[in-house]
């Protein structure tokens, strides 16, 4: 492991996608630089970083060769879109070497990219920080108030999304999410489960996210990369 590039993350301690990403490489033992973007600030609308991530989101990762590297190309490496980050840790970091972010049997794989993307496609852009602004606007607009609508658009998405998840994973869950092994599901599950509870989701409507969620709190990947440890996590959020 001793060639690992370069690796800079792009992220924001309360971003679903960045806890995803994180999540994943330290699962891989992959160590990381970690800039912030606070995007309560909006630095993700600054020039310089729009430049790297036209979509003005986070996560951006960047690799460049580390000098004892003399395999891969000499440019920086950077990519976006936390699912495809993922796919790339797998592809680019493989197992053996490398723990896995996917099960082998092939059914199984394409179940953990099925609930994966239930979070990523379904459940993430309804819920994140432009809809939510949205929403609030479309509130003060339509005369309602809008920190009242906002939670509430939040916490009943993230509800409906997580009953697709469980119906899903009540059927392939043992340990975790597919089976008894870690994989990318789990690490997109438990930041949704943080927003959830932010929300005021009652979990307990969901009996196997709720067992596997306990199953994966004891996971070191998931401690180091949730939102309660990172750099940028203020004082008051810290445990
Ligand atoms: N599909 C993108 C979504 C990225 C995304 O929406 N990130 C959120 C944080 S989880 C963000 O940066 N939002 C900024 C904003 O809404 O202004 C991905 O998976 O990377």
């Amino acid at each position: 492991m001793s060639s690992q590039p370069n690796i800079t993350l792009h992220t924001y301690f309360r971003s679903s996608c960045s806890a995803r990403v994180r999540m994943a490489l330290y699962w891989k033992g992959l160590a990381f630089t970690p800039v912030y973007i606070h995007l309560l600030k909006d630095d993700q609308f600054s020039e310089p970083y729009v430049a790297l991530n036209p979509s003005k989101a986070v996560p951006t990762i960047t690799f460049s060769p580390n000098e004892n590297d003399t395999q891969s190309e000499p440019v920086t490496f950077v990519l976006t879109q936390s699912m495809a980050i993922l796919e790339y840790l797998e592809e680019k970091f493989p197992a053996p070497e490398y723990p896995s972010l996917f099960p082998t049997n092939l059914e199984d794989r394409a179940r953990v990219r099925q609930l994966s993307h239930i979070v990523a496609c379904d459940i993430q852009p309804l819920t994140n920080l432009k809809m939510l602004k949205q929403v609030k606007k479309f509130a003060q607009e339509a005369g309602k108030d809008p920190e009242t609508a906002g939670p509430e658009w939040q916490k009943r998405n993230l509800a409906e999304g997580l009953r697709a998840f469980e119906a899903v994973v009540s059927k392939t869950a043992g340990k975790y999410s597919v089976g008894d092994i870690v994989t990318m599901a789990d690490f997109c599950l438990v930041p949704t489960i943080d927003g959830a509870v932010r929300f005021g989701v009652d979990m307990s409507e969901f009996e196997t996210i709720g067992r596997v969620w306990r199953a994966l709190e004891e996971v070191e990947a998931v401690q180091k990369g949730g939102w309660r440890t990172q750099g940028d996590t203020p004082e008051e959020f810290r445990c």
